[in-house]
């Protein structure tokens, strides 16, 4: 990670550096933060940030369930100081990390009156799972980990604790020799890879898990969805079993960091003709045609970030 110079921290500015935390935050032995994970795409016209206000709004979603009460920054002043990240750290493009925590000055597991801490930070960020994936797809294995259990974690909140599954997930993925991995919820359906929602396709039909298997509410998993009708592709939120991993024409994962990357295999098991389908590409090219400015923003999906002084080369 190459750093930038600025994070955003309750308000005011500071270098990079200086954006430490004690090592008795609440948050290091509880896991009591929760985050975004924001695109800012390089546009002719300058950066611009993917759905910013409905990523703040998940955050501000995710702080409520977690009775996070936090009233000194609202949405709009998050923006606005997303905006002020990006712009003062001189980046083209880049990825953007809201994180809210509990911090220093409370002990035991009950961390309501720890403060809470709010921090922006941005840096360049390439792609998520290998450079060649979103032409050639990757290789994934459904894991031997399940994704949340209805009512012990909450899958609708990206709390930094749910992580921990996805970190189990993702690590046994790849080494065993897969880039990512697909978990199922507790009762066997598709739920979600570590850090993606997924798609899956079939005779022309595209199926996505609903809110119910145990999967985090992606803005990449909205914005596919917005597409494909306005594409005229049908689309339906269903539970998935596994088998249908194993004879789908296409599947692709969504996600900020991994985009809309196809998936090849599963379990070995190759997926359709084993490289990126004719609905995944469609998808794909309306997605970048938007995010990189080629196309009129239809949707109101990107947040300019004005010029300030000149980019870094
Ligand atoms: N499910 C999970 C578990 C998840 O972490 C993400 C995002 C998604 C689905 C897709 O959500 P969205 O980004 O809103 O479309 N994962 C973030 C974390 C990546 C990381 O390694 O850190 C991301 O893609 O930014």
């Amino acid at each position: 990670m190459t750093p930038t110079e600025k994070i955003w921290h309750n308000g005011e500015f500071i270098n990079w550096e200086d954006a430490r935390i004690h090592v008795l935050s609440h948050v290091v032995s509880y896991g009591s933060s929760v985050f975004e994970g924001i695109r800012c795409y390089e546009t002719a016209s300058g950066p611009a940030i993917f759905r910013l206000r409905e990523h703040l709004r998940r955050m501000l979603d995710s702080a409520k369930i977690y009775r996070m009460e936090e009233s000194r920054f609202t949405l709009p002043a998050l923006a606005e100081a997303a905006v002020e990240l990006v712009r003062v750290n001189r980046l083209r493009s880049c990825y953007i990390r809201p994180i809210m925590l509990r911090g220093y000055g409370q002990i035991g597991v009950d961390g309501s009156r720890a403060p809470i801490e709010i921090y922006l930070a941005c840096w360049e960020w390439g792609k998520y799972l290998g450079e060649e994936a979103l032409a050639k797809g990757v290789d994934i294995c459904v894991s031997s980990w399940s994704r949340l259990a209805p009512n012990t974690l909450p899958a609708l909140a990206k709390g930094a604790g749910n992580y921990a599954n996805s970190q189990l997930i993702r690590m046994e993925a790849n080494i065993d020799g897969y880039e990512e991995g697909i978990a199922l919820d507790p009762f066997g359906y598709v739920s979600e890879g570590s850090g993606e929602n997924v798609f899956v396709a079939r005779d022309g039909v595209i199926y996505t898990p609903p809110l119910s298997n145990s999967v985090l509410p992606g803005i990449t998993r909205d914005s596919v969805l917005t597409l494909c009708g306005d594409l005229g592709i049908a689309v339906q939120q269903a539970p998935i079993p596994r088998e249908a991993l194993y004879i789908a024409d296409e599947i692709f994962f969504t996600g900020t960091a991994a985009e809309i990357t196809p998936v090849r295999s599963v379990d070995r098991i190759t997926v359709g003709q084993g490289r990126r389908g004719p609905l995944t590409q469609k998808l794909q090219e309306a997605f970048f045609a938007i995010v990189n400015g080629r196309v009129e923003d239809r949707f109101g999906w990107l947040t300019p970030v004005p010029a300030q002084e000149p980019v870094r080369a």
